[in-house]
C-alpha cells in the first residue's frame, strides 16, 4: 500500500492558518517531512473553511511544489479548483474524487484524460453511501464503466469503499472492506482502491492504532493506497510489514528501511 500524505489540509489550524495568511512555511514543512517519511503523493485540500477554493487550491500546489517532487493528490469537491490544480501540476496527479453521479463523473472523467490524471472514485451518489458492500461494489462498477468510457485505464481509477468513524458506524467497517475484497476480484483487470485511513478512528482514543489495524486489514483485502498521516512511524512500519506477508515486497531483513527509502 502506497501512501497519500494527508497532512496538507485546511482542516489542521496550522494549515488553514497558511491559507489565510498566505504564509507558507508551514504548507511546505509538512510537503517535506511527508515526502522524507514516505508519502508517494501528497493530498491537497483547502479544508472547510476556505472562501476561495479556486485560489487557494492554485497556492497550495505552487508552494508544495516548490520544495517537494511527490505527485500531488487535489482534495476538492469544487471542480473548478480541481482544474486549477490540474493546469499548474508538473506532474500528472490524482483527482481526488467524484462519486458515481452524473454529471460530475462527465466533467472529472473528462478532465483527467485531458490531463492523463488519476481519479478516486467514490463508492456513493445522490442517496448517499449504501450501508452493504454489494451496493458499494454496484457504485464501484458504475465508476469503472464511466471511466473506461471516457478512456481512462483502470490502473488510473482508484476506488474509495468509504470509511466512516468507528464509534459511529461500526457496521460500515466490515462493509467496506468486503468492498475492497470485491471490487479487486470482480472486474478485470481491476481498479485500484483507496481509503481515507484517519477517518476510521475520528474522535475515537487510540487512533494510531485503530489506524494501523485497519490499514494491515485493508492490505489484506486488496487495498492498494491510502489518504493517512506518513509522519506515524509505527504506521509505516505496519505497512511494510503486510506488503511483505502479501508477498508485495520482497523481505529483506532490513524491509521497513527499504519500504520507507523506496519514495
Ligand atoms: N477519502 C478520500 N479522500 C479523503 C478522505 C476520504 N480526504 C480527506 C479525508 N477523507 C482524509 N484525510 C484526513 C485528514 C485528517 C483527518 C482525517 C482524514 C483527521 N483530522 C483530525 C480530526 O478530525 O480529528 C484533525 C485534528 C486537528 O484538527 O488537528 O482525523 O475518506 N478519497
Amino acid at each position: 500500500m502506497l501512501v497519500i500524505g494527508e497532512r496538507i489540509n485546511g482542516m489542521f489550524k496550522d494549515i488553514a492558518n497558511a491559507i489565510k495568511t498566505g504564509d507558507p512555511t508551514a504548507v511546505q514543512e509538512w510537503a517535506k517531512r511527508q515526502e522524507d517519511n514516505g508519502a508517494a503523493w501528497l493530498d491537497i485540500n483547502c479544508g472547510p473553511a476556505s472562501d476561495d477554493p479556486v485560489s487557494h487550491m492554485k497556492w497550495l500546489v505552487e508552494v508544495t511544489q516548490e520544495v517537494a517532487k511527490a505527485p500531488l493528490a487535489l482534495d476538492s469537491t469544487n471542480y473548478d479548483a480541481i482544474e486549477a490544480g490540474l493546469e499548474i501540476c508538473k506532474q500528472p496527479p490524482l483527482i481526488n474524487s467524484v462519486p458515481a453521479e452524473w454529471p460530475k463523473m462527465e466533467r472529472v472523467f473528462e478532465m483527467a484524460a485531458k490531463y492523463e490524471a488519476g481519479v478516486v472514485g467514490l463508492a456513493m451518489n445522490e442517496q448517499g453511501i449504501p450501508k452493504d458492500a454489494e451496493s458499494r461494489v454496484a457504485l464501484a462498477m458504475e465508476l469503472c464503466a464511466a471511466a473506461d468510457s471516457y478512456g481512462v485505464p483502470m490502473e488510473d481509477l482508484y476506488i474509495d469503499p468509504l470509511v466512516l468513524p468507528c464509534n459511529v458506524g461500526q457496521d460500515h467497517g466490515p462493509e467496506a472492506l468486503e468492498t475492497i475484497r470485491q471490487v479487486k476480484t470482480l472486474a478485470d483487470p481491476p481498479p485500484r482502491t483507496t481509503v481515507g485511513l484517519s477517518n476510521i478512528s475520528q474522535g475515537t482514543k487510540n487512533r494510531e492504532l485503530i489506524n494501523r489495524t485497519f490499514a494491515v486489514m485493508g492490505i489484506a483485502m486488496g487495498l492498494d493506497t491510502a489518504v493517512a498521516d506518513a509522519d506515524d512511524d509505527e504506521l509505516m512500519e505496519a505497512i511494510a510489514c503486510a506488503r511483505i506477508i502479501m508477498n508485495l515486497d520482497i523481505y529483506c531483513d532490513s524491509f521497513v528501511e527499504v519500504y520507507k527509502d523506496r519514495w
